[in-house]
């Protein structure tokens, strides 16, 4: 362990508090411990930000900005390209690390970074992509067009479950952009955060400039200063519906921006011509993939009662032969749940769901023996879409559920208050495209074939109702980190107004 904190330049204590190239704060701030959820043992220390480093970090950022926003969004590209080369040479330490603290299998780790390195590849081509529309003005000689503009210094609060991607697909996107990111992550996975903050250093000091990317650590009391302050035009937070509701509501209060992306409670339609090869590798990966505590993660199977037994009883054989243990052991299929509290939570929900109905047809045990922190990848068949299938239990839970006729289907799958991630399992095309249809899905991720969870990064990323709404990572979702301004010059001798107002003349 000592030899990869090394590699990663973590000491047994570290500043968790950081404007950029040696720029880490020494705030004397409260000292976090960070704990391996597979061992419950202590991996390291962060000192904590606080209020008065807060307002330097914020201080900082604002002023590094001024000259950062000037460069030429392809200039800022070069600066994201080299971090993107930065984490892919750290990407097996760094892929360790998220293992260690926040416990997803080594993999998954590995496959977070590269997600990191691929939003900056992606970033470094939309810096010359920035693109505005023309449009034609309705007075003559006159021209009309849009401008995007950077927003200024940002705030990024991260979850525990992907610590080092969720921060790329914001801080990338808005570096090309022209703004700074202030990042807090989760007290669950800041040394990771400290980490990217030595390789992201070193980038920064490569290019002269500071204050691109900047750390704050510690737990609400910083998120609220961040969510409070005007100075911070734009928030992005990934976490709970409940933390993402007082975050909107917050930012709301001051007319900023908030970009959510809170829970999902993600299903999979498996209509009764699908391949079933395919739909118990992808409800695998999905529902028992991170533990279970990724947004996407998969939480309902909803099943066409033709294929129900076949498929229960499939899936119940390949969810006993799930090898459990320490995530950093090649082979090793599901980690530990990242706290005690977490193990607690799963536990009252698959209580809860006997209450409902629901009887656990595999798992449901915590295994002490492999740690306090472990617990079987659990499936429950329920007899009705009760409240607990409707909650999200950041755990390895699937609920499944059966259907007769596709309008059941997706009324059952849309009858729950988030709208993150989607599936449906066919071979045909006309319930796909229905699937597909504005009267299918309502979720913001839905997908044919393939399950919820493991977006590319290409795409959009987000979902609707109480996921909150905001779009990250590809597409145009960069449009939300930035400014438009629309531009209209006139060229003539004359000043004719729109709409062919005649003002106190003639
Ligand atoms: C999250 O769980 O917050 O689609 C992000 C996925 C990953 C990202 C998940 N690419 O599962």
């Amino acid at each position: 362990m000592k030899l990869l904190l090394d590699k990663l330049g973590l000491q047994a204590v570290n500043q968790g508090s950081c404007v950029g190239p040696d720029g880490w704060l020494d705030t004397k701030g409260p000292v976090l411990t960070s704990y391996n959820p597979t061992t419950a043992e202590p991996i390291a220390a962060i000192v904590q930000t606080t209020p008065a480093a807060y307002e330097q970090v914020v201080a900082h950022a604002q002023t590094a900005f001024k000259s950062w926003q000037e460069m030429p969004a392809p200039k800022r590209g070069l600066m994201v390209r080299d971090l993107g080369v930065a984490l892919r040479e750290q990407i097996e330490p760094l892929g360790e690390l998220i293992s260690l603290e926040m416990g997803k299998i080594r993999a998954e780790g590995i496959g977070e970074v590269q997600e990191a390195v691929d939003i900056c590849d992606f970033a470094v081509g939309l810096s010359r992509q920035l693109y505005g529309l023309t449009m034609h003005s309705e007075r003559p000689f006159h021209r009309m067009y849009e401008q995007w503009h950077p927003l200024g210094p940002i705030g990024v609060i991260t979850a525990f479950n992907f610590p080092a991607a969720v921060w790329a697909w914001n801080s990338a996107i808005a570096a090309v952009c022209g703004d700074m990111t202030i990042w807090k992550p989760s007290e669950l996975s800041s040394l990771v955060a400290v980490a990217v903050q030595h390789i992201a250093n070193r980038v920064m000091a490569d290019y002269g400039v500071s204050g691109v990317f900047s750390l704050v650590t510690g737990a609400g009391d910083i998120g609220k200063l961040m969510t409070e302050d005007t100075r911070l035009p734009l928030i992005s937070f990934t976490g709970s519906i409940p933390t993402g509701r007082k975050v909107a509501q917050t930012v709301a209060g001051r007319l900023g921006r908030s970009l959510l992306e809170l829970g999902g409670n993600n299903a999979i339609i498996v209509e009764k011509d699908a391949d079933l090869d395919l739909v118990v590798r992808g409800v695998l990966f999905g529902a028992v993939g991170t533990s279970g505590q990724r947004c996407t993660s998969t939480r309902r199977l909803i099943m066409h009662q033709d294929i129900a037994n076949e498929l229960t009883e499939r899936l119940v054989k390949v969810y006993q032969q799930v090898p459990l243990g320490d995530p950093l052991t090649e082979g090793v299929l599901m980690g530990p749940l990242v706290t005690e509290t977490a193990v607690a939570h799963m536990q009252a929900a698959l209580k809860q769901a006997q209450q409902e109905g629901g009887t656990i047809l595999t798992g449901g045990s915590t295994r002490p023996d492999l740690g306090p922190q472990f617990v079987e990848p659990t499936i429950v068949k329920m007899p009705a879409q009760s409240p607990v299938v409707k909650t999200e239990t950041f755990a390895p839970i699937l609920y499944l559920l059966t259907y007769e006729t596709l309008e059941e289907a997706i009324a059952l799958h849309n009858g729950v208050p988030q709208g993150l991630s989607s599936a449906i399992f066919t071979d045909s095309m006309r319930t796909a495209e229905a699937f597909l249809s504005a009267a299918g899905s309502d979720c913001g991720i839905a997908n044919v074939n393939i399950g919820t969870s493991g977006a590319e990064i290409g795409g959009a990323f987000g979902g609707e109702k109480e996921t909150g709404g905001g779009r990250e990572s590809g597409s145009d979702a960069w449009k939300a980190y930035m400014r438009r301004q629309t531009n209209t010059l006139n060229w003539s001798r004359d000043l004719p107004l729109a709409q062919g107002i005649q003002f106190g003349e003639g």
